[in-house]
């Protein structure tokens, strides 16, 4: 099994070294309206395109992620709302298991049912506890997955569930205020969870502004996950980018 970006994440966490990544929706994007966001995303060396969605309708996945790998050397990971979101044109997958919720089927139940298929895929399988922080509106992902996110002041929640997640032994942690989130994850819930945990940790979810981004990543965040903002905005990758990179310490 291949270990290459896991590597890469495990050891920019050791060097203090701060990563970013662009989610691009399949629903949201037109192949024809790519390039310059695939342009944008090299000038500002970021470092990965995460690609997926709680819920994604339109079918040119595969053809979108090859479009991506063919233009750019930035790596692409998937980011699935479900196992119908596997492509074998990728480089990763975020085996995602939403360890804030209490739906079986989230938790085990549709890994069961794709395992085969995703062995094969021949992906770099990256396991992760994927835990959904209320981000102040309700989000697809907490009405697709039926489960309830865990409160945005519930530190200890968060905490203990993260710590779960890297004792079962997940590789990374996600926290996910969801897609388009009015409220961020606060970094003194970030600052909780980074402090105790020694596996790389994932940010995303309404985050707008390079501020935000930087704040989160001193309070511990290994990797920034922004999508929206960027859909709206796309000349913001270059200023997250920077932000993100000048955050890396030793
Ligand atoms: C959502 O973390 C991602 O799952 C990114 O969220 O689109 O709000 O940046 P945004």
């Amino acid at each position: 099994m291949k270990n290459t970006i896991y590597t890469q994440l495990q050891q920019a966490r050791t060097q203090g070294k701060k990563s970013f990544a662009v989610l691009v929706d399949p629903d949201k994007t037109e192949l024809q309206q790519m390039d310059t966001l695939l342009a944008l995303g090299e000038q500002a060396k970021i470092d990965y395109w995460f690609v997926g969605g709680s819920l994604v309708i339109s079918s040119q996945l595969d053809e979108l992620v090859r479009h991506i790998k063919k233009n750019t050397s930035i790596p692409v990971v998937l980011f699935p709302g479900s196992p119908s979101q596997v492509t074998r044109q990728a480089d990763a997958l975020l085996y995602l298991s939403l360890i804030s919720g209490r739906n079986p089927e989230l938790l085990i139940g549709q890994h069961v049912l794709s395992a085969p298929f995703v062995k094969q895929s021949g992906l770099e399988i990256l396991s992760t506890g994927y835990i959904v922080v209320d981000g102040g509106a309700p989000t697809t992902v907490s009405y697709i997955s039926n489960a309830a996110p865990i409160p945005a002041d519930k530190e200890d929640i968060a905490l203990c569930t993260a710590l779960a997640g890297e004792m079962l032994g997940m590789k990374l942690i996600y926290m996910d205020a969801g897609s388009g989130a009015k409220q961020p994850i606060t970094t003194s819930m970030i600052k909780r969870v980074a402090d105790q945990i020694s596996i790389p940790l994932i940010v995303g979810g309404g985050i707008k502004t390079p501020e935000k981004a930087q704040e989160n990543c001193k309070a511990g965040a290994d990797l920034i996950v922004v999508g929206n903002a960027i859909e709206k905005e796309v000349s913001l990758i270059s200023e997250i980018s920077a932000a993100v990179k000048n955050s890396s310490s030793l």
